[in-house]
């Protein structure tokens, strides 16, 4: 057949022209730049602008096309490059459920110690019947206040739910039969105060209730103080020939580094901007609040001796307290999120070494995190106490110790995607993003201040920012990421039907009924953390009808030899303890009568299934 290819031959000649011509761009625009020149000179044109025609200044959302992942067609705009405070998220909450009302429910959990509401936005279709008995995935952000971009995730989360419902069929197919609690900020009083005033990356982690963290009688009586005004609390330096500190040689302005042993310094440093506002000798020695919101959860919990801002005793603090009545009243929950910063971690318990764990439950963690791995490029699947740190009384070893829910949580962003090389970045690496990438934003350059008690000082280092959340740029590509990791965790909770229901003449009027219930994910019906713990109700799957009577019932252990192990008391109703992963179960009845029967399968996380039959 050469005749076809003959004729594509001055294409391919052209191609083959073209490609090193792209490939070489200044070749290319030399080339470009000599037309424009000739072209010039031809037609006399001058180099005046014609400032009398410009395009219309149209609403450029109505010549929006999508690109992959994100909703054409937006109902409710929210720009994913910002961050928003506690009213702000309720306000994008409070749209998402005006524009889709048969999707959404929204409601207040409780409320935080200074009085704001924890909102949940509740996201399920009206197919598939009782949200309740729905499978729950609860999704939370936020805990530490400064730790804000957790309620961005969540709230993108809800955002992107609604729009793609009824446009992508993984998505439609997840809201028909999950339903999902989405509360974007569980500490919203740490989160605006964050949010609000001067902070650092790290400050603000707590709630707002007041503790005398120093035992000096007096509450929250010397936090830090935005000494020059700026809107940043940074760092304090002072000249020092004693000092162990000296200005980095390549970036002199914004970095410190050591002297070397055998070297002079010339700085000491003094910490974070401020003042010894109570007079006693000590700077910044009681910030606002001075507790760790997820360190006061009902498991392994430990007084603050040993874990350092457990507070009062398990739910001491009423966010958490509302937190843990909401959860605990939802036994359909059946998978659980809570987002943290920083590092790039899929997060699971134990948070103390000897703690909860179960093997089959590890492995089932394991697999959901694995995936998420390859998600969120620069995430590290890990165990609290082993890979990080040990955490007494945390969130999640609440839900998974003493709710058997299959938790993670993940701790967003990594600072490897400043230059996403083969390594972590170093401060020089970090110093040249903030210069090159950032112009700048996110640093305070080294400047004087005369302060009471040091004297000539200087002021000067990172913004809040800077290092646990990431630039606006890439803030979107965490919220989507990260939700779809958690998506996916969502759909792999118990997805349950009757796969069979075979009847089986044994003499007139005399039947067995072999019936199959199958998982078609990865989570079972109930961890092995919830069967040996006796935490939730067993699945059962039980017989009737009107005209039916079921004589004997029983497991089946052996489905090639039929192999059944019977039920001593209520054969009509057979207690399952789960239902495995992508795996199943079977039960025989023994009936006699006629006509029709259903057979159904209730399960507290996996739902409630029906099917009908008749007797010959
Ligand atoms: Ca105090
Ligand atoms: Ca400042
Ligand atoms: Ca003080
Ligand atoms: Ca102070
Ligand atoms: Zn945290």
């Amino acid at each position: 057949m050469r005749p076809s290819r003959k004729r594509s031959e001055p294409f391919d000649r052209l191609r083959v022209y073209l490609v090193p011509l792209y490939g070489c761009y200044a070749r290319a625009s030399a080339a470009a730049g000599l037309v424009v020149f000739m072209l010039n000179g031809l037609l006399g044109l001058g180099a005046a602008e014609d400032l009398t025609r410009k395009p219309k200044a149209d609403d450029p959302a109505e010549h929006a096309f999508p690109a992959l992942g994100s909703a054409p067609q937006r109902k409710v705009s929210v720009e994913w490059n910002r961050f928003y405070d506690t009213a702000g998220l309720g306000a994008i909450l409070a749209r998402l459920h005006s524009a889709f009302p048969k999707l959404t429910k929204l409601y207040s959990v409780g409320k935080s110690v200074e009085g704001r509401d924890l909102w949940c936005l509740e996201l399920t279709s009206e197919q598939g019947g009782d949200p309740r008995r729905k499978p729950g995935m609860y999704i939370d952000g936020n805990i530490h206040g400064n730790e804000v971009q957790g309620g961005e995730v969540v709230a993108y989360t809800a955002w992107y739910l609604c729009h793609q419902y009824g446009r992508l069929d993984q998505v439609t197919e997840l809201l028909d039969r999950c339903v999902f609690y989405l509360i974007p900020t569980i500490n919203p009083d740490g989160r605006d105060r964050w949010l609000h005033s001067a902070q650092t990356a790290s400050t603000s982690r707590s709630g707002l209730k007041p503790v005398d963290s120093d035992r000096d009688g007096v509450a929250d009586e010397d936090d830090v103080d935005d000494l020059d005004g700026d809107g940043s609390i940074t760092m304090m330096r002072i000249k020092d020939p004693h000092g162990r500190w000296k200005p980095h040689p390549q970036f002199p302005e914004y970095l410190m580094v050591m002297a070397a042993p055998d070297e002079a310094g010339e700085y000491s440093l003094l910490g974070l901007e401020g003042y010894d506002n109570d007079g006693d000798g000590q700077v910044n020695e009681d910030a606002a609040g001075g507790y760790d919101m997820n360190r006061n959860w009902a498991f392994d919990w430990q007084p603050n001796y040993v874990q350092f801002g457990s507070h009062d005793y398990p739910f001491s603090l009423p966010e958490t307290r509302a937190l843990s009545e909401f959860i605990e009243a939802r036994r359909n929950i059946a998978a659980l999120q809570t987002y943290h910063n920083a590092g790039g971690m899929i997060l699971r318990a134990p948070g103390r070494e000897g703690g909860v764990m179960r093997g089959g439950d590890e492995r089932v963690h394991q697999a959901l995190a694995q995936r998420g791995e390859k998600m969120l490029p620069f995430y590290r699947s890990m165990v609290v106490w082993k890979d990080l740190y040990t955490v007494w009384g945390g969130e999640f070893d609440w839900t998974y110790g003493a709710l058997g829910i299959v938790s993670f949580s993940n701790e967003l962003w990594n600072m490897r995607n400043l230059d996403r090389g083969a390594g972590a970045p170093s401060p020089e690496d970090g110093v040249a993003f903030l210069k090159y990438v950032l112009m700048n934003d996110g640093a305070v350059k080294w400047h004087p201040f005369n302060h009471p008690t040091f004297g000539a000082i200087e002021i000067g280092g990172t913004k809040k920012q800077w290092s646990r959340t990431p630039p606006s740029f890439l803030l979107e590509e965490e919220c989507h990421r990260n939700m779809a990791f958690t998506l996916y965790h969502a759909d792999q909770m118990p997805f349950l039907r009757l796969s069979e229901v075979k009847l089986e003449k044994i003499d007139d009027g005399l039947f067995r009924v072999w019936v199959e219930a199958e998982n078609r994910r990865l989570i079972p019906t109930r961890t092995e953390q919830d069967v040996l713990n006796h935490i939730n109700s067993p699945d059962i799957i039980s017989l009737e009808g009107a005209n039916v009577k079921v004589l004997s019932a029983g497991r089946v252990i052996d489905r090639y030899f039929r192999r059944v192990e019977p039920v001593e008391r209520r054969p009509e109703r057979v207690e399952i303890s789960t239902i495995p992963g992508l795996d199943a179960v079977r039960v025989q009845f023994v009936v006699s009568g006629r006509g029709q029967f259903t057979v159904t399968l209730d399960s507290v996380k996996g739902g409630r299934i029906v099917a009908t039959q008749e007797l010959p």
